[in-house]
């Protein structure tokens, strides 16, 4: 996908901040922090949303997420929960039109939720 902005950052062709990578997913710090160290895990294989995940790559993605997830915990001892978020569609608040997952930290419950 030419036009693909994370497709772009998958390639290295737009710089990130890498936090895990691997055959199938491509994890990076969110440009626009919720709260500090929310990140993105995505599909390295560019479909728009959840709704054209097959059940392979349904797998590859969700079977990653804790991993990852317990990796943004355990970053930092003052990170108290985390909220997992996908949104799909536009009417759902989604601008970037490659499958992602949000991880985003909670410090504590007075954070607030954008
Ligand atoms: P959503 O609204 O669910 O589609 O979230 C898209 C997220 O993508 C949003 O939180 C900001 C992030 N984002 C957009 N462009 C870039 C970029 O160039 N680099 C990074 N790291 N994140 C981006």
């Amino acid at each position: 996908m030419n036009d693909c902005i994370f497709c772009k950052i998958i390639a290295g062709e737009i710089p990130s901040v890498k936090i895990y990578e691997d055959d199938d997913v491509y994890a990076f710090m969110d440009i626009s922090q919720t709260t500090p160290g929310h990140t993105l895990l995505v599909p390295k294989q560019h479909v728009a949303d959840i709704l054209a995940y097959d059940t392979d790559l349904a797998s590859k993605v969700f079977s990653k997420l804790p991993m990852i997830a317990r990796a943004v915990k355990n970053s930092d001892p003052a990170i108290k929960g985390l909220n997992i978020v996908n949104n799909n569609g536009e009417v759902a608040y989604q601008s970037v039109f490659h499958s992602h997952i949000h991880i985003i930290p909670r410090y504590s419950s007075a954070d607030t939720f954008a």
